[in-house]
């Protein structure tokens, strides 16, 4: 199907950069929005834009009749649901096509073989995708768990069949916390996915969250590398870098060629994703496949040339990608900060204001995509990223010297966000040497709240007082500055030392 328009069942910042794919591959662009998003860039940015409810979720980007309607009234051929809110509802996909419309995305039967996680365990395990040691049938039984689990050998971990992200996860380190993380798990997995069904693997210990970017047509499937996901906190991705240290050319070719196998597996066509674990004997593990566009298909799209999102709208209409040189080698480094609007000081508990002032940092090598500006309102009804920060070098230590220098130009005020948290992050010795895991931020989050900031306040405290007690007599200005103001000037110029 030749098409035209395309409607953008999302908001935000995807949003935009959905708008601006359409218009590179001169397709006409719809913006839906709730009250909450009139006046959002993307909006603006859209060729047509129709209003699809109040602020709650559930009254507007979930409204799934509502955006089919939305679809009709505006004359577009095809819905792009983003990430988040419908993008993996398989009912959604095959609803948009049943309305004769072109969901882009990969077929509703290929979002529901990935949604059942034991079931997808079983196919990729027919596949010869390497899966978990575990199960790949939920367990009820206790007993059968324990005879399991003494099989595996402990630490085993309890998942939900249903689940993802986490949620209704439990470990258990001896056979005797067995029966308690089943029925906490289950009872987790329940409230959360209206299912209780878990099943057992083998713990992973100390991994990395690699993942490997899939593309696929009517006539091939191709990867395009990796992403190091290490970096999160709560399953929320926080720093994202392509490619990963960690990852030699040769165990690219292997995890990439899983990563095809199982795509090819469930009949997959778009853009996806496989995720897995590495283990730090350089073992890998198929963990769960995403089924839509990630927040961090930037850092891949600077590393290996290419518009996922223009590929993704090209698929959907029938043509082939425009990648025709594969394998391709990633070239150079390139990271991702996510910006959000929440408060690290505060337990990292999501704010709300109206940006006062934004300066975004600019320069070569640098992107930034962002669903706000000056004068945005941020409310609590939507997930807090604002923006991402984007940066490409030559390498992984010229990235991550770009990166400072670009949060450094970065100025955002009038709602808290983790900007201050980024940059510690960015300057952390572990996060430089590389010595990455999905604990990182566990082990050091704490430190990275708190850190220079505190650190250079005290600073200030302590030169203002040497100055108060004369220990800077005038004209000599070595034991220290003279004044407050001259102390966080001084204190700056210290910061910007430490970063050479
Ligand atoms: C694991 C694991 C260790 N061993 N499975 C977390 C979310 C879900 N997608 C799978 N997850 C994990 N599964 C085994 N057998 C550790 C995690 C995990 C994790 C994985 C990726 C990124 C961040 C994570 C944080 C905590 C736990």
């Amino acid at each position: 199907m030749i098409l035209r328009r395309v409607l953008i069942a999302n908001r935000g910042e995807i949003a935009l950069r959905i708008v601006r794919a359409c218009h590179e591959e001169g397709l006409e662009a719809v913006a839906v929005y709730s009250d909450a998003d009139r006046s959002s860039p993307y909006v603006r940015a859209a060729d047509a834009a129709v209003r699809i409810g109040p602020p709650p979720p559930a009254e507007s980007y979930l409204n799934v009749d509502r955006l089919l309607d939305a679809a009709r009234e505006s004359g577009a051929e095809a819905i792009h649901p983003g990430y988040g809110f419908l993008a993996e509802r398989a009912e959604f996909a095959d609803a948009v096509e049943r309305a004769g419309l072109v969901f882009v995305g990969p077929p509703g039967s290929a979002i529901r073989a990935m949604g059942d996680k034991t079931e997808a365990r079983r196919t990729m395990q027919n596949a010869g995708v390497p899966i978990v040691p575990g199960g790949t049938e939920p367990v009820s039984d206790p007993r059968a768990a324990l005879a399991l689990a003494e099989e595996l050998g402990y630490p085993v971990l309890v998942k939900a069949s249903a689940g993802g992200g986490g949620r209704g996860m439990r470990v258990a380190a001896t056979s005797g916390e067995l029966p308690g993380a089943l029925a906490i798990a289950s009872s987790e997995a329940l409230k959360a996915f209206g299912d209780g069904a878990v099943y057992l693997e083998k713990l992973i210990e100390r991994p990395r969250h690699v993942e490997i970017q899939v593309l696929a047509d009517f006539q091939k499937t191709i990867h395009l590398g990796e992403r190091e996901c290490s970096i999160q906190r709560r399953h929320q991705k926080v720093v994202e870098e392509s490619p990963s240290l960690a990852v030699t050319p040769q165990l690219r070719r292997k995890m990439g060629q899983a990563a095809i196998t199982a795509a090819a597996a469930v009949g997959y066509r778009g853009a996806g994703t496989c995720e897995f674990l590495l283990a730090p004997d350089g073992e890998f593990y198929f963990l769960e496949m995403n089924t839509r566009i990630q927040v961090e298909h930037p850092v891949t799209e600077l590393v290996y040339s290419v518009d996922l999102v223009r590929e993704q709208l090209r698929i959907a209409g029938g043509l082939t990608m425009s990648v025709s040189e594969w394998p391709m080698q990633p070239r150079g480094h390139s990271i991702e900060c996510r910006l959000t609007s929440e408060d690290p000081s505060n337990g990292f508990l999501p704010a709300a204001g109206t940006i006062s002032s934004l300066v975004a940092p600019a320069g070569p090598g640098i992107r930034w995509d962002a669903g706000v500006e000056a004068g945005s309102e941020v409310t609590l009804h939507y997930d807090s990223l604002l923006a991402k920060l984007i940066v490409h070098a030559e390498s992984r230590g010229a990235a991550i010297r770009r990166m400072r220098r670009a949060l450094g130009e970065l100025v955002i005020t009038g709602v808290a966000t983790n900007h201050g948290f980024l940059q510690r992050l960015l300057a952390d010795p572990e996060f430089g040497r590389n010595e990455l895991d999905i604990q990182f931020l566990e082990r050091r989050g704490d430190l990275l709240v708190r850190g220079p900031d505190a650190e250079a306040d005290r600073r200030i405290a302590i030169a203002a007082a040497l100055a108060e007690h004369g220990a800077g007599q005038a004209g000599d200005r070595t034991g220290g500055p003279a004044s407050r103001e001259e102390g966080r000037a001084w204190t700056e110029a210290g910061r910007l030392d430490s970063l050479r």
